[in-house]
């Protein structure tokens, strides 16, 4: 029932292939039109073939700006196919539809590639091709649309088994393609003329987005880099207003997401709260009355590693907060807003950079995390589990107390943002140490209750403030080395996922050194 492909209109930059295409579709009795040189190059190989020129009546023109520019050729690409309204204008015009459009662009990306001058660029840029494919792409359901030599034997293939015609999944898989390439193809144009680095675009073409700054460097000074926004409009760094400051660098992007992220765990209506972040994990995270104490009682933590750190907040900052944060070298500061005291408080230091992000974001929001692999990218949903909606289990003798079961549940908060192997120890809403990042689990725990130490030092207290903790691991312990580690810390309560082929060794561990421990059955790796 599918109507067969009766014309073909073929416009290719790269000719890969096309002659065998031609001579495919000739066969199966399709009517070639051609611009130009691909009309050149059929003819050549003794195939029948109309010029484009011909079929509008005009000559290609201005260098071949405008070639296939006019209704009669967008018309037979666009008119809906018994539709009596369209069917009259085809027949007032003389527009014969076109079935089949192949087009490759312009090679704007391999001009790009080779550091074109910036004349040829433009000449690069294709405007009647992405035209016709938008056209015939959005007008799938009579119209085939093919824009790369990969995709010449799928059709073909259909063509033979379907009397000449193509199905209708395959037309709408290629239009989803075309739309695709249009779409990157703006994307490369759009970045090169805003002047970003070449080589930034490959990875924006992968994933979408719209450019929201060039970045000086990326994670190091030989490395090119830029920020996008992506259409996930979600409230977090990449949409907040930066209010004064330096211009941020990329890792003061990625860090102060992962600031951001972090402090949005915190419900502000319950608490206020403060995250300190260095080299995208928490050094220092609390909850207080207001966020002044807060961020007292975060940079308690590690005050040696805060310096040159990023501030984020989950209330609108103040006065009392923005003074204590300007004592310290600070990188970045972000809240939610500022208010004009804070903001006038914040002024006194040039270079600190102030960002207000509106709302903060949701723990819970749907979205994706995205990675880069060699030769490709892993895409997953974000870790939008929040421990507050978890049954917790109990599964040593001692169930925690009251005041444990709230420091359990801030510091598997606050795991789920410290890079794997990730070890909290938490105590009255803050945490005393945090173990990143480490092979084995037991080093992170060892490595934790050892800057807990280091602080109590530096603070001039007579013990680690590990001891009285409660003790978060962002997965199971496989081994009951690492919550030895813990006991000998001092902490008194554990929270972890759980399931472990060795989880009845180190609950019974846990039952001899009197500890309370609760499983989530959520497990929060982040690399
Ligand atoms: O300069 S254009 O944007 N103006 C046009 O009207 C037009 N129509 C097709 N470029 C245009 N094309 C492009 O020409 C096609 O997308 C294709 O890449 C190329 C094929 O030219 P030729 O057949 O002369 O090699």
């Amino acid at each position: 029932s599918e109507r067969p492909i009766a014309r073909a209109l073929l416009s290719v930059s790269d000719k890969t292939g096309l002659i065998d295409f031609a001579r495919a579709l000739s066969d199966l009795g399709v009517a070639l039109v051609s611009t130009g040189g691909t009309a050149k190059a059929i003819a050549d190989a003794g195939l029948e073939v109309q010029d484009v020129s011909d079929l509008t009546g005009f000559p290609e023109m201005m260098d071949g700006r405008v070639k296939t520019l006019h209704p009669k050729v967008h018309g037979g690409l666009l008119a809906i196919r018994g539709d009596a309204g369209h069917e009259a204008s085809m027949a007032d015009h003389a527009i014969a539809p076109i079935d089949l459009l192949v087009v490759n662009l312009y090679p704007f990306e391999a001009a790009l590639a080779r550091k074109a001058e910036f004349d040829d660029m433009v000449e690069n840029i294709d405007v009647g091709g992405p035209a016709m494919i938008r056209g015939a792409s959005k007008n799938h359901a009579f119209v085939t649309v093919v824009v790369e030599p990969a995709d010449y034997g799928a059709v073909i293939s259909e063509m033979e088994a379907h009397g000449g015609a193509t199905t209708a999944a395959l037309r709408r898989r290629l239009a989803a393609k075309a739309f695709s390439r249009t779409a990157a193809y703006d994307a490369a144009i759009g970045t090169w003329l805003s002047g970003v680095a070449g080589e930034t675009t490959p990875a924006f073409r992968a994933l979408g987005g719209t450019l929201a700054q060039g970045l000086r460097y990326g994670e190091n000074p030989h490395q090119q880099a830029a920020f996008y926004r992506s259409a996930e409009l979600r409230p977090g760094v990449a949409t907040a207003t930066q209010l004064q400051g330096k211009e941020l660098s990329y890792n003061n992007i990625n860090d102060t997401d992962a600031a951001y992220e972090l402090v949005g765990e915190f419900d502000p209506k319950r608490t206020a709260a403060c995250v300190i972040v260095k080299h995208a994990n928490p050094c220092g995270v609390a909850e207080g009355a207001s966020l002044a104490e807060a961020y007292e009682k975060a940079l308690a933590c590690d005050p040696v590693s805060a310096f040159g750190g990023i501030v984020a907040l989950n209330r609108r900052l103040d006065a009392e907060a923005a003074r204590k944060i300007v004592e310290i070298f600070t990188e970045v500061i972000i809240a939610p807003d500022a208010d004009e005291d804070a903001r006038a408080i914040v002024a006194a230091k040039k270079n600190l950079r102030l960002l207000v992000a509106g709302d903060l974001p949701d723990p819970r929001a749907k979205g994706l995390s995205i990675k880069t692999v060699a030769g490709g990218f892993l895409v997953q949903s974000r870790d939008d589990a929040v421990v507050d909606d978890r049954e917790l289990t109990v599964v040593t003798k001692r169930a925690p107390t009251e005041q444990e079961l709230a420091d359990l549940r801030f510091a598997f908060r606050v795991a789920k943002h410290v890079k794997s192997n990730a070890i909290v120890y938490a105590r009255n809403g803050a945490t005393v140490g945090v173990g990143a990042g480490q092979m084995s689990r037991v080093d992170s725990a060892r490595i934790a209750a050892r800057k807990a130490g280091d602080a109590a030092e530096a603070a001039g207290l007579s013990e680690p403030l590990t001891r009285g903790s409660v003790v978060a691991s962002d997965a199971f312990f496989p081994f009951a080395d690492g919550l030895d580690a813990a006991i000998e810390a001092g902490a008194t309560a554990v929270i972890q996922p759980g399931g472990s082929m060795r989880d009845d060794e180190v609950i019974a561990r846990a039952d001899a050194a009197g500890l309370a421990m609760v499983f989530t059955g959520v497990r929060h790796f982040r690399h």
